[in-house]
């Protein structure tokens, strides 16, 4: 660990849309996560490891430095507060925007206070703190567009991409909280002890999301 890389990465999309960006700073795995069980990945590269992780988890591994660097959505790092991390690079991958969503046509009482549903309850009590509205925050781990359906919450706060899955469960978007990608984390005393190493990734990175780009 004292000289080589360590890459935190979730499964899944993040993955998915990292890969020819890591390909672009000479990285290729040489497993697939979506098919390999294993938790370590070895790379093309001898001293380059990445550990495949949920993508709440990603933050908390770099931090503490169990990891080097990873890949995190704006959401989770919003809501995992950020300490420890430097977060040089907007990747722009995982693009979707923090929303507030109800009911379809659904009216508000507005003697009562909103419930809301999430699992981003640290983002909702800032949003709606900043909106000078009280309300009552449910934490949930997933499958938040049930909520309203069938009254556990009038609100939720998630992830808006197409607004299908909303629309599905008769949802509307209501408010935009925040527009979401994914960003490079970097460990803060990794980048010290390993200065040239992050630094000359992070330049190939950042090529590979210009070039995309372009
Ligand atoms: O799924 P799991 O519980 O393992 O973990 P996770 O949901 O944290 O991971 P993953 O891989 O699903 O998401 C990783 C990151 O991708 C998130 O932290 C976001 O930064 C980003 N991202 C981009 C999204 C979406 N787009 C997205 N659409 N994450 C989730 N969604 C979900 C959303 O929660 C909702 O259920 O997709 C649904 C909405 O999609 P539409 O297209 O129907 O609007
Ligand atoms: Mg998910």
């Amino acid at each position: 660990m004292t000289t080589g890389l360590t890459i935190a990465l979730s499964k899944g999309r993040i993955y998915k849309e990292t890969l020819p960006l890591l390909a672009h700073a000479g990285i290729v795995p040489k497993d697939d996560p979506e098919t390999s069980r294993k938790l370590i990945l070895d790379t093309n590269l001898d001293d380059v490891k990445l550990v495949i992780i949920r993508a709440t988890d990603v933050p908390t591994y770099v931090q503490y430095g169990a990891a080097d660097i990873g890949v995190a959505g704006k959401d989770v790092l919003m809501e995992h507060g950020g300490e420890g991390l430097y977060e040089p690079v907007d990747l722009q991958i995982a693009k979707c925007r923090l929303m507030t969503a109800g009911p379809v046509n659904a009216v508000h009482d507005e003697s009562k206070r909103l419930i809301i549903a999430t699992k981003f309850v640290n983002c909702a009590r800032r949003y709606y703190a900043e909106q000078g509205k009280q309300v009552e925050i449910i934490k949930l781990y997933g499958s938040m567009e049930l909520a309203p359906l069938v009254g556990l919450a009038d609100r939720i706060v998630d992830l808006v991409d197409t607004g299908n899955t909303l629309k599905a469960n008769g949802l509307e978007p209501m408010e935009h909280i925040a527009d979401i990608s994914s960003r490079l984390v970097v460990n803060k005393a990794a980048m010290k002890m390993k200065h040239e190493r992050i630094k000359a990734f992070m330049v190939e990175i950042e090529q590979a999301v210009k070039e995309r780009n372009a």
